[in-house]
């Protein structure tokens, strides 16, 4: 009677810690980059990662307006039209999560349980910081920049809005900007309609989302989302190092076709070209390196066009595979300041950093028509 029922072959999965409902949620709602996205050097929007701690907020763009005040000499507020009319700045920036990786740490910290996507290359347009911040004329006791969002919600046991700061050196740097456009089109509302600010090469939390006010204080700001928050740390009672800038990191673009359960990859023989993206924060990208042995050996990989200053760019490898069998493919990013992703990060309480290498199987069988022919490579 039951003969109609599809039933699929259970297939091995690896073993992991259980994924709590309530973390299954948070990822549901905060969804990471497919990364067949690397394909295109610009992240087409919808496949842009996501994070939003909170509610995404609804707002009126007629009603709402950023306020700039607190330690200077003139507050002031604009309209979405005043900021649209001042000078305009497009540039690619890559943008990952700080806890991009959490689900690779053992024990996994209990957050939003990212692989190694959470990241994304948009193109922003909005208007320079520095030129808002000079006119408002920080006084001279001004220590620390805040940036409030209008979400709100409890982290911590603590009822807050997200908000976030910057030292006043690093704010006034000249390329942070507000950002009231993506890849041409007004920002859509999960990712901070109608403005966010954007602080080329910082993680994610910095880049705050439905900005509503600026304001300058005369001391460290230690909001929720500053401290503790977003700290490198080895227990829940010391504060540790706080995060900055993005780590370098290289991803591949996966080879061949998916298998639905267990997400290895299939091949046929033949040449193939390995290829991917990678970014750091820190400084450009010098050098990406490819294993097709789970790590053991491993070669230079071409790298592409320089994507500018604070976007990620291309990389590729061809790989000749005369044999059936599994494959584990690893790549490797260094940045100028000499930073080379490590194979294992150390644990740490809130999942922060973990840059190790991202490691995709792939079974070669000579039976697998070659799905992928090789290509010129991603522009
Ligand atoms: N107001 C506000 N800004 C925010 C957040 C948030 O929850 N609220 N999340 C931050 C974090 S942790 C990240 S990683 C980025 C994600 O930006 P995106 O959703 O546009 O990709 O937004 C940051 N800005
Ligand atoms: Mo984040």
């Amino acid at each position: 009677m039951s003969a109609l029922v599809h039933q699929e072959p259970v297939p091995e999965l690896s073993n992991g810690p259980d994924i709590t409902l309530e973390e299954l949620q948070l990822a549901a709602r905060n969804h990471s980059m497919p990364l067949e996205a690397l394909q295109y050097p610009i992240t087409p929007v919808g496949m842009h990662y996501l994070l939003t701690h909170f509610d995404i907020p609804r707002i009126d763009p007629a009603e709402w307006r950023l306020t700039i005040g607190g330690r200077v000499r003139h507050p002031f507020t604009l309209t979405l039209e005043d900021v649209k009319g001042r000078p305009a700045v497009t540039r690619a920036v890559t943008l990952e999560c700080a806890g991009n990786g959490r689900a690779k740490l053992s024990p996994r910290p209990i957050s939003q349980p990212w692989l190694f996507e959470a990241v994304g290359n948009a193109e922003w347009t909005g208007t320079p910081l520095r030129p808002i911040l000079e006119e408002a004329g920080p006084l001279d006791d001004a220590v620390d920049v805040v940036f409030t969002g209008l979400d709100r919600g409890v982290q911590g046991g603590i009822e807050q809005q997200y908000e976030r700061s910057l030292r006043l050196t690093e704010a006034s740097r000249e390329d942070l900007f507000l950002a009231y456009a993506v890849n041409g089109q007004p920002l859509p509302p999960q990712h901070g309609f109608p403005l966010r600010l954007v602080v080329p090469g910082w993680y994610g939390m910095t880049h705050v989302k439905w900005l509503r006010s600026i304001t300058v204080v005369n001391r460290p700001f230690r909001g929720y989302q500053q401290e503790p928050a977003y700290h490198v740390t080895s227990s829940e009672d010391e504060l540790g190092e706080p995060v900055t800038r993005i780590l370098p990191r290289s991803l591949m673009l996966p080879p061949g076709i998916p298998d639905f359960l267990p997400r290895s990859r299939r091949l046929g023989l033949g040449t193939w070209v390995l290829e991917g993206r990678a970014w750091s924060g820190q400084g450009r990208v010098v050098r990406v390196e490819v294993s097709t042995d789970g790590g053991r050996s491993w070669m230079d990989a071409e790298l592409g066009e320089d994507g500018g200053d604070f976007a990620w760019r291309s990389w590729r490898s061809p790989w000749v595979v005369a044999q059936e069998g599994e494959y584990e493919l690893c790549c490797r990013a260094t940045d100028a300041t000499g930073s080379v992703q490590p194979l294992t990060t150390r644990w740490n309480a809130q999942g922060m950093c973990n840059n190790q290498v991202q490691r995709i199987t792939v079974v070669v069988g000579e039976q697998l028509v070659p799905v992928q022919p090789p290509v010129d490579g991603i522009p």
